[in-house]
């Protein structure tokens, strides 16, 4: 029997700007979990590989009828949405963004869907067979579905994308890229902490910077216990597409000596980084 096969959701994005009759741009980008693997820029015909094995397990043959498929789409699609813009007398500027994938499950059907969004806000998702209307969409949406269902070509292609396509790359491209996707990397830990103006409070901040994948697990420790005022920041990206999360902690200055900031991340096993706080590391 076949294993089950863990993958990651595939995600396409797009962003088209109109910024009046006649001018408009559509970038794009391709993502495996919270790896980016293709750019698509509004100055170049091709859809460009970010790694050496984002073309998957597709030929050549199969990946360039692809990117004529999307060079035709990208012409299209901004034609045809400054004529609904005319037929709807939208206002300029305006902004459209597809946000489209797929996931594959082990043992099920895949997951596939898009939705478009108007001025940042849902208008339209593809569902089954053809284009719907989210429940609150404005009353001008449902004109232009009218125009975008009768085009039967358009939505047997949409539909052989997200059904076949979608799923397809997915799990070849997550073939050829697992070494890396699957990568663990150990972060890096240190502390350093300021006088809260105008108080004898320190403010405590425990770094945690460069690991890979994302979920990670920092505390401020104090007698063996979880601190509970630690306040958790938001895990953020380096450029080097690994992550940084900081944990900061505001305390009396005669409260700092004992504290400790615990670090455990998976690359890490259960060798949790613990770092002392010490006046050394006061800036
Ligand atoms: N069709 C040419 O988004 C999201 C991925 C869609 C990929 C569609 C690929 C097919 C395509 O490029 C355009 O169609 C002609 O040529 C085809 C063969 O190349 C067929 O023969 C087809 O029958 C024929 O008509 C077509 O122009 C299409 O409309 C491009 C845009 C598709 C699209 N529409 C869309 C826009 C969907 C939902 C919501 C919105 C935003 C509405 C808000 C407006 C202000």
């Amino acid at each position: 029997s076949d294993a089950p096969q863990r993958t990651l959701p595939l995600h396409c994005l797009q962003i088209s700007s109109f910024t009046n009759r006649s001018w408009s741009r559509t970038d794009g980008s391709t993502w495996l979990g919270d790896v980016q693997i293709h750019t698509w820029s509004h100055d170049s015909d091709i859809i460009r590989y970010l790694k050496p094995w984002a073309g998957g397990t597709f030929t050549d043959q199969q990946w360039e009828q692809l990117q004529h498929l999307f060079r035709v789409y990208r012409s299209s699609f901004s034609r045809d949405m400054q004529e609904f813009a005319r037929i709807v007398q939208a206002d300029y500027p305006f902004e459209l963004q597809l946000f489209a994938g797929c996931e594959v499950h082990p043992g099920s059907i895949p997951e596939s869907f898009i939705h478009v969004a108007f001025q940042g806000s849902s208008i339209v998702h593809f569902q089954g067979t053809s284009w719907v209307a989210v429940p609150d969409a404005p009353q001008w949406v449902g004109k232009i579905l009218q125009v975008l269902n009768h085009d039967l070509g358009t939505r047997a292609t949409v539909q052989w994308l997200l059904n076949d396509t979608c799923p397809q790359f997915a799990r070849g491209v997550f073939e050829a890229g697992k070494s890396e996707l699957e990568k663990q990397v150990k972060p890096e830990a240190w502390l350093t902490g300021a006088r809260t103006p105008g108080s004898d409070h320190l403010l405590l901040v425990c770094h945690v910077s460069g690991f890979y994948p994302k979920p990670a697990w920092a505390m401020w420790m104090w007698g063996g216990q979880e601190h509970p005022d630690t306040q958790q920041g938001d895990t953020v990206p380096n450029t080097d597409g690994t992550w940084y999360l900081r944990v900061t902690l505001d305390v009396a200055a005669e409260q700092a000596a004992g504290l400790a900031c615990r670090v455990n991340h998976s690359s890490l096993g259960d060798q949790d980084i613990i770092l002392h706080w010490g006046e050394k590391d006061l800036v």
